[in-house]
This record gives structure tokens, sequence and C-alpha cells, in this order.
């Protein structure tokens, strides 16, 4: 049976989250953007993720400006997100209310495609998005429709069996999504096991399957030619200038190798290379200012044995160069699935990757193991995060935690609506009601942000300056 697969571009989102600390500029996408209009992908990733903490971190831009800019440069192409449910672009789990309004406002503003995860795999942690998504629907205002799109974070541990994604999978459907991811954010999928778990998710359920990986080790190539043998609809690439290595495989091989084949694209190889050009320039600018490195581009096999997802390797470089102990970069690697294990084996997806990581460097650096504990690995044990794959071991939970109370229900059950307080805080601040969701999620950032936009507007100086470099994966 022919069956044509489409292709969602990464390179406004994950390709240069996952290469170059998410810091490409708007000013580096619009000169493009009528033409990526014109591809014919399913979809362009551009928002979410951690763009919104860059723009307004690092690059000074209104996330929400960016997104409207785009929407209006591609009417044509589907716009997706991706969100971190229940903490929706932060690292701490949120309220309802700010859940629902910040879909309502993503729909408003012109995203179609809402790719929602939990790092946990713990659907109670998706349900609200899911709603809200449903509920917002009709105020998508570009033609193109809203998808809910659903994941499983793909990952690999005596629970995690196929059986256990198809179930999950079931249950997301259930709840009704419109499509199915399988998000291999840590490159972790085998070709062979991507066939089989394909073969069984597509028997499973009747949504639509998306693939994501990255090319850390080597295999996102094959994994995708298997998904595609099996039976997947759509697959996440990033064109070459910023694909592969701790990227989405590239856009353009794949292209090529469907050509003319049942699975064929349809995509014009010759017209996606010319866009492919304009991005090898940004890829320089961004290698020249020290965000895109080299090593993020090389195959590198760890990946296979540490179950670190693309841009955790080059965040965990990052850390140790700033503690000046890169010497310790192998051994940080060998203790991440260590720490992975004594945590009940989370998925290691923002934010538990970096919890896991950083747990990772402490226990490595401060020479005992848990001698040093930060305040969100605490928060794992209390079950503020959801549920746990496996239960942690008794006598560790102890020594993190003492003997402080555990909670076993949905972690936003216990937080109250907090958008009328973060409006009232940032009252004097509000140009936009989407204002307020930055405020929310980033609230010294967005401020920060405010009076820069604000000192701006006066022609006042400025003195915002850059952070350090910053790498989320995902
Ligand atoms: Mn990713």
């Amino acid at each position: 049976m022919a069956k044509k697969v489409q292709l969602t571009e990464t390179i406004l989102r994950d390709a240069h989250q996952s290469q170059a600390a998410t810091r490409m500029r708007i000013d580096e996408m619009l000169p493009v953007a009528s033409k990526l209009d014109e591809v014919g992908y399913y979809s362009i990733e551009c928002w979410g993720g951690a763009t919104f903490d860059s723009c307004l971190r690092f690059l000074n831009e209104d996330p929400w400006e960016r997104l409207r800019k785009l929407r209006k440069a591609m009417p044509k192409t589907k716009l997706q997100m991706l969100l971190r449910g229940q903490n929706i672009l932060g690292y701490k789990h949120y309220a309802d209310d700010v859940v629902e309004e910040f879909v309502k406002k993503s729909i408003q503003n012109g995203i179609n495609v809402i790719r929602i995860f939990d790092a946990l795999n713990d659907t109670r942690n998706m349900k609200a998005c899911i709603d809200a998504i449903l509920k917002y629907k009709n105020e998508d205002k570009s033609g193109l429709g809203v998808v809910c799109e659903a994941t499983l974070c793909y990952t690999v541990s005596e629970v995690h069996t196929r059986e256990y994604f198809v179930n999950l999978a079931k249950e997301l459907e259930g709840m009704g999504a419109d499509v199915i991811c399988l998000k291999d954010m840590a490159n972790l999928l085998l070709p062979y096991e991507t066939y089989e778990l394909v073969k069984a998710l597509k028997q499973a359920v009747k949504c639509p399957i998306h693939l994501h990986t990255h090319n850390t080790s080597g295999t996102g190539n094959m994994i995708y030619l298997k998904a595609i043998e099996a039976g997947v609809d759509i697959v996440d690439t990033a064109l070459s200038p910023m694909g592969n290595g701790t990227s989405q495989p590239a856009t353009e091989p794949l292209i090529a190798t469907l050509q003319g084949t049942e699975y064929d694209t349809g995509l014009d190889l010759s017209y996606v290379t010319e866009i492919a050009e304009h991005f090898k320039g940004v890829a320089e600018r961004l290698t020249k200012d020290g965000y895109l490195n080299k090593k993020a581009l090389q195959t590198d096999v760890k990946g296979l044995i540490y179950q670190v997802p693309g841009g955790m390797l080059s965040n965990l470089m990052n850390q140790l160069k700033e503690a000046n102990a890169m010497d310790k970069y192998d051994e940080v690697l060998a203790e991440v699935p260590k720490v992975r294990a004594d945590l009940g084996y989370p998925p290691l997806v923002t934010p538990s990757s970096q919890i896991v990581g950083s747990q990772a460097v402490l226990n490595v650096l401060s020479g005992e193991r848990y001698k040093m504990v930060t305040k969100e690995v605490k928060g794992i044990v209390r079950g503020e995060y959801g549920k746990l794959p496996v239960e942690i071991k008794a006598d560790l939970v102890k020594k993190i935690i003492g003997d402080e109370p555990r909670i076993t229900c949905r972690p936003a059950d216990n937080i109250k609506p907090e958008l009328e307080k973060y409006r009232e805080e940032i009252k004097e601040y509000i140009e936009q009601e989407e204002d307020v969701l930055s405020y929310a999620l980033f609230p010294q950032v967005a401020l920060k942000f405010f009076k820069y936009r604000q000192a701006n507007k006066m022609n006042l100086d400025s003195e915002i300056g850059d952070v350090a470099t910053k790498i989320q994966p995902v």
C-alpha cells in the first residue's frame, strides 16, 4: 500500500536548541520563512521547548512576537510547538489556570500542532493541556486547524517495554489526542526495535504516529527508515546545516532516500537545498559566536550506553567547563545512569534530564554520592513531579528527604489558581495579555525583559547583558 511520508522541519526549534544553545534569532529565520512555507512540510516546529526562555533571557525578543512574526511569514504551513505538559515551558508544575491560558494564547497567536509530553510519562500531567487544546481548538485563526499531539517519551529500562508504550498510546488516544508522538529525545531507539514498536503502535491506535529522534549516536537515519517501513506517518528532520549530531537526522538525505519509492515525501530536493544555503550562514554565525560546538556534531555512541539526550551532553560539558572539571566528563557520564536508576528510571528529558545530570555532577564533584542534593531531586523524591516508573528504595528516600511527607496525587491538584496573582504583580509592565504568561513562567527573566523593553521604548540605556551559555535538551 503506497504511503506518503510527511516531514516536520525542526530547524527553527530543536535543531538549534540541540546544537547551539537555542540561540537562533528571529532575524535569521524570517529571510527564508516564506520559502520554508512553500516546501510542503507536515509542520514546522518553531516554538516552545527552550526557545521561549532563550528569547527572553538571551535574545531580548518577545517570544509571543516571534510567534506572530513566524505565523505571518508562513501562513500555509502548520506551526508546531513543544509543550512540557503541566510544566508548560518551565521547570516546575503550574496551576491549571496558567496551563489553560497558555494553551489558549498559543493557539490564538498561531500555533497549530501542540506536542505535549510529560518527563515521567505520567498522563495526569498531560491532561490539563489536552483538555485545554480540545477546548480552544476553535480559536485557531490560520484555517489550518489545531492538532493535539500527545507524546510517549521513549526510554529504556526494565519497565519501559513495548507493551508499556502501546498501553500509554491507547490511553492518550482515549484522552483525546489526534496524533501520537514517539519521542526518542536521547536517540536510544534502535532501528529494528523501532520497526516492531511502530508496527505495534499502528495496530493499537488509529491516530497517526509521529516519530522524533536525534542522530547523536548515529542511528537516526536507520531508525527513520525502519519506522517508515513499519508505517510511521510523520518524522522530524532538520535541514543539513544544523542536522545530524545532537540534532535531528538531516532533511535532504531522507527526501532523496524516499524519492521514487512508495514512501516518497513529494518534497522538492533542489528547492529545499536552496533554503539550506541560508542556514549555512546562520550556522557559521552561531559557530563564530561560540554556541555551535563541533563536538555536538560528532557521532557519540556514549549516548547508547549512558542514555543521555542530545543537548544534555553539551549542557554537561558546559557545567563541567564552568567548574573547571572537564577531566571528570567521562566519570559524570558514567554516573548519570546510576542516578537515574536510583531515582526510579525517569526518562531523561527536560526537566528530568537536567535534574539527573546536575545530581550526577554533584555526586562526582563532591566525592560522595548524595552528600549534596539539589532541591529538584528532593522534589522528585517527594512526588512533586508525578509518579515514577519504579519506586525509589526506602533508604535513599530517607537519605534525601528524611521523614518529609511524599505525595501521590496529581501534583497540580495541590496548586491553587495563580494567574491573577501574577497579573497583579506585574500590572505596570503589561502591554499584552501574554506578558502575564511570560512572567508566570520566568518571573525574573521576564521582568528584566519588560524593563529592557520599556527602556528601549524610552530610548534609555539598558544594562541587559548576556548570561552564561546554556544548552537545554529535548
Ligand atoms: Mn528533541
